[in-house]
């Protein structure tokens, strides 16, 4: 197992479209457990692989409080969706920034797990909310993206004042 380091805004990698998983194979498989740990020890409740500069379409999910409900999605797709949310977001690629995104309020998502067994799953609340933003992540889209140039400017502004005192 490994923790790898995850890509920060504004990295240009962040914005590259993942490519669809031909077979879940072990190096899928080992990638899903590298990334389920790199997700734990963040903490996070969720990874896209574009995060981990992987780009491929493989997300880890665990919104529970015990670490011990690791969902998989590989390749998915929301086949059907429903009613409208906004939670406050936040992203591991843009630490310390929280805000609010428009999202479907249920969503019913269709995956290969880590079997490369297809399944659906319907979701609502915090976990609805995290699919939606991990699969704009394999899509290239930060969650920052959706917020108004204003704030995206604040928050590249922030950004670049940080890096410049990490030298
Ligand atoms: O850890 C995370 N928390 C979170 C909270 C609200 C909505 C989405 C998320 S996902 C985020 C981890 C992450 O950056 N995944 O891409
Ligand atoms: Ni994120």
């Amino acid at each position: 197992m490994a923790i790898l380091p995850i890509l920060l805004y504004p990295d240009p990698r962040l914005h590259r479209v993942a490519a669809p998983v031909a077979r879940v194979d072990d190096s899928i498989r080992t990638l899903v457990r590298d990334m389920a740990q790199t997700m734990y020890s963040a903490p996070g409740v969720g990874l896209a692989a574009t995060q981990v500069d992987v780009h491929k379409q493989v997300i880890v999910i665990d919104i529970s409080p015990t670490h011990d409900a690791l969902k998989v999605f590989v390749n998915p797709e929301i086949v059907a969706s429903r009613g409208a949310s906004d939670v406050e977001e936040g992203c591991l690629s843009v630490p310390g920034v929280y805000d609010k995104v428009a999202r479907a309020q249920w969503i019913r998502v269709r995956a290969l797990d880590a079997e490369g067994n297809a399944f659906e799953l319907d979701a609502d609340g915090l976990l609805a909310v995290c699919i939606q933003h991990e699969m704009d992540h394999l899509r290239g889209k930060v969650f920052v993206e959706y917020l108004s140039p204003l704030k995206r400017r604040r928050i590249l502004t922030r950004i670049r004042k940080q890096e410049r005192r990490a030298g």
